[in-house]
């Protein structure tokens, strides 16, 4: 399969494209996961780049996120097999101050589809708000940051969580470009996964811990 077609449409932002590209993929029998690493989330990487060396600017970035976003909905259903039994209830959300969701989606949609709840937080989310989470069943919870100004924010949460004593009630996730195993251990997380197939294991090994 040659995904070079929705990989440029991804790059160039033409969403309506981007979703009959992945129809089409998927129709042609080609795996959700091939479709989503070596088309979509290769062009983001590549968009990143480009954003980094200032060949680009925000608002392309912004209109190839909607046309990967634009992607990935065709595929949710494909990434989402869900099964039967709930296998435990997970908050996720981005963590205050930082807006970017699309990894936090994705990881949202492989934890739904391996078979836990999801109750999806959204952006910019507040410690207190993870803190009501939990109060309200989270077993899990997952932050993502994008942003290096915005990872303290993980740490404020697992303090608000401590003075809340609920710290021991709670397994907690972190991810994102910029976070790393070293910065888990460092704030006291449970768990750090770079990608949203480990994080499905790892919220699996979570649950029988
Ligand atoms: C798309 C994008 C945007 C879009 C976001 C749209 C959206 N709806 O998300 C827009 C245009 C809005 C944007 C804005 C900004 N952005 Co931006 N953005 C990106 C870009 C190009 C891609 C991010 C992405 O979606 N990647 C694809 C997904 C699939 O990957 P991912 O998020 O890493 O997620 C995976 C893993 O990390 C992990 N994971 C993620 N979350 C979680 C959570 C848990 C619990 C777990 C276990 C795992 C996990 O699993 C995911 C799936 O495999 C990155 C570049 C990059 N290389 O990351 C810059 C980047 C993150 N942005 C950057 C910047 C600077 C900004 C702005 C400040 C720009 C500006 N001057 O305004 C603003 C900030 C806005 C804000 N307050 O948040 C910088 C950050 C630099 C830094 N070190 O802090 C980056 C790195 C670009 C760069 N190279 O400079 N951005």
């Amino acid at each position: 399969m040659d995904f070079m077609e929705i990989y440029h449409n991804v790059i160039d932002g033409q969403a309506p494209e981007v979703e009959a590209g992945v129809k089409a993929a998927l129709a042609a029998g080609v795996g959700a996961e091939e479709i989503l690493n070596n088309a979509l989330i290769a062009a983001m990487n590549e968009i990143g780049q480009r954003f980094e060396a200032g060949d680009l600017f925000v608002p392309e970035m912004l209109i190839a996120a909607r046309a990967m976003q634009a992607g990935l909905k065709i595929l949710k259903p494909a990434l989402a097999k869900a099964e039967v039994k709930a296998a435990g209830k997970v908050a996720i959300g981005t963590v205050k101050g930082d807006l970017h969701d699309i990894g936090k989606n994705l990881v949202a949609m492989m934890l739904e589809g391996s078979g836990f709840e999801i109750m999806d937080l959204g952006v910019d989310v507040t410690p207190e708000a993870f803190v009501s989470a939990v109060r309200n069943g989270a077993q899990i919870i997952g932050m993502s940051a994008l942003l290096t100004t915005t990872m303290p924010s993980m740490e404020s949460t697992l303090k608000a969580l401590r003075e809340a004593s609920l710290r021991e009630k709670v397994k907690v996730m972190i991810g994102g470009a910029p976070v790393t195993q070293d910065y888990a251990n460092k704030i006291g997380a449970d768990a750090f996964a770079p990608d949203a197939s480990s994080a499905t294991r790892i919220a699996r090994q979570l649950m029988e811990s």
